[in-house]
């Protein structure tokens, strides 16, 4: 008999079966309790877990709160981990935070912050993310220290629903500098209530976003 083994996140795997090294695919691992997630064990060495994955329109991402907690999607196409599985990942604040972004046109661009964690439910999953490096320019850095809001749930700092105005759900401010999980556009169209990064494209509709995160240790 083999016990079975328990992995709270791909950095563990990988650092425990190191032949998984550019195995890209998904993995179960157990932050919480049991998720199938995507786990990055290429770029930059590896050992990314998933927790935002958008390659094309196939999944609404225009969810409530409830949804947005327990996560949804396919960890092979498009999916949001949770955020209760993304509190449990981040509570000890090691974890590193990675986005890659690409655009309809094909091009990429990537950023990283050195800290990143959210809170508890309680908490409404403030965000908690800074130390900017990367090519896509800072757009969470407005974000920073912000509530989590859903269209039935308006935790953010507009006398209007950001989420519901933008048709997402997000650590909106006053609203936008990124709205990610915005609504998915089949072609490079403008408007605030796509998935967008302005400080790299603007209000531009980006064609593909991952956001992973990685054990610091
Ligand atoms: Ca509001």
């Amino acid at each position: 008999m083999t016990a079975k083994k328990i992995y709270k996140d791909c950095s563990e795997i990988l650092k425990r079966d190191p032949s998984r090294k550019r195995q890209d695919g998904v993995y179960v691992i157990y932050p919480d309790t049991r998720r199938e997630v995507f786990c990055d064990m290429t770029t930059d060495g590896g050992g990314w877990t998933t927790i935002q994955k958008r390659v094309d329109g196939n999944l609404d991402f225009y969810r409530t709160w409830n949804v947005y907690k327990e996560g949804f999607g396919n960890a092979s196409k498009n999916y949001w981990i949770g955020n209760d599985a993304i509190h449990a990942l981040t509570k000890d604040q090691d974890q590193e935070l990675r986005l890659d972004l690409r655009s309809h046109n094909g091009e990429e661009a990537y950023a990283v912050y050195t800290t990143f964690y959210i809170g508890d439910e309680n908490n409404k999953y403030t965000i908690t993310v800074s130390g900017y490096n990367g090519t896509a320019g800072d757009s969470l850095g407005y974000h920073n220290g912000i509530k989590f809001s859903t269209q039935d749930q308006d935790n953010d700092n507009n006398r209007s629903s950001c989420a519901t105005d933008y048709h997402g759900a997000w650590w909106y401010n006053a609203c936008l500098h990124s709205n990610l999980n915005g609504e998915y556009a089949q072609s490079a169209v403008h408007g605030n209530r796509y998935p967008i990064w302005w400080q790299w494209k603007r209000i531009e509709a980006l064609k593909q976003t991952v956001m992973m995160i990685r054990y610091k240790g």
